[in-house]
């Protein structure tokens, strides 16, 4: 796998570039996961660049887009099981947050681990987290921020799931990059991740299987 090729691609947004190195690598025998690494490795640049302030929103976006279509390409690939499905996992970014491509990232490895993902979207209110679980009678509800401002919405999710009821029946996991154990424990959730294999993890420990 051409590594540099396809985190230069990304970093500068160079959607079909990046989608081509992405089918060369898997052609050429790596794993998707392999490849899916990398590109979580470029962005790691881009997200360092935008906080240095030598790129901007625009650039961030074209990258973000990039990322969005390999993804794509990957996810048939990742999600591959053909299993019954271990439980259902309802899973957004909480209300205020954008940001869904690590979220999207974190649902696509539970549908490959075997799990039935409800992803909800971004800019999700905990009204309808809520009314998912009731629905869909989730007993996992992955929660995902990426900016500080939108992490209380993950609080207020947990509380209004009390309200009604559901908090004893349904374990909530949260995670993404301002979100840490510390976090979590404060606010009442029964899991945190930081990436998403440990996402699954925990999601397999929360529901008790081996
Ligand atoms: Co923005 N952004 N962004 N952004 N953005 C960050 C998050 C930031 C850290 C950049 C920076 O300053 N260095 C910063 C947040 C600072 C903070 O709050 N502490 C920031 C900011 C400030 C903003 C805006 C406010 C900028 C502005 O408008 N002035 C704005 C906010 C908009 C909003 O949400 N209301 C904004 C906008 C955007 C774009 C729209 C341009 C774009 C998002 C596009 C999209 O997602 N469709 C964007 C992007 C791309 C980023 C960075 C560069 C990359 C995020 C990403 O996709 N990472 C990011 C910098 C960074 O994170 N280093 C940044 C790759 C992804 C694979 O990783 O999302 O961390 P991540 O997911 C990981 C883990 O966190 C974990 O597993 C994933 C896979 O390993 N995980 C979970 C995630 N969710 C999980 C849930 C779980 C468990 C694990 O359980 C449920």
């Amino acid at each position: 796998m051409d590594e540099q090729t396809i985190k230069e691609a990304l970093i500068s947004g160079q959607t079909e570039q990046l989608c081509d190195s992405v089918k060369d690598s898997l052609k050429g025998g790596e794993t998707p996961k392999a490849v899916l690494d990398v590109m979580i490795e470029g962005m790691q640049v881009v997200g360092d660049r935008f906080q240095k302030k030598e790129i901007f929103i625009p650039e961030v976006l074209l990258s973000a887009r990039a990322m969005t279509a390999a993804t794509d390409i990957l996810k048939p690939l990742l999600v591959e099981s053909g299993m019954e499905p271990l439980g259902k996992v309802v899973i957004g970014t909480v209300l205020g947050d954008l940001h869904d491509i690590g979220k999207n990232i974190v649902g696509m490895m539970l549908e490959g681990n075997g799990f039935e993902v409800v992803n909800l979207g971004r800019d999700v209110a905990p009204e309808r987290f809520v009314e998912s679980v009731k629905d869909t009678g989730a007993k996992v509800v992955g929660l995902s921020s990426l900016i500080t401002t939108s992490m209380p919405q993950m609080k207020r999710t947990i509380e209004l799931l009390e309200a009604d009821g559901l908090k004893d029946s349904t374990f909530v996991m949260v995670g993404g990059a301002p979100v840490t154990q510390e976090f979590a424990d404060s606010i009442g959730a029964d899991g945190y991740a930081d990436d998403a294999t440990g996402a699954v993890r925990k999601v397999k420990e929360m529901l008790g299987i081996g």
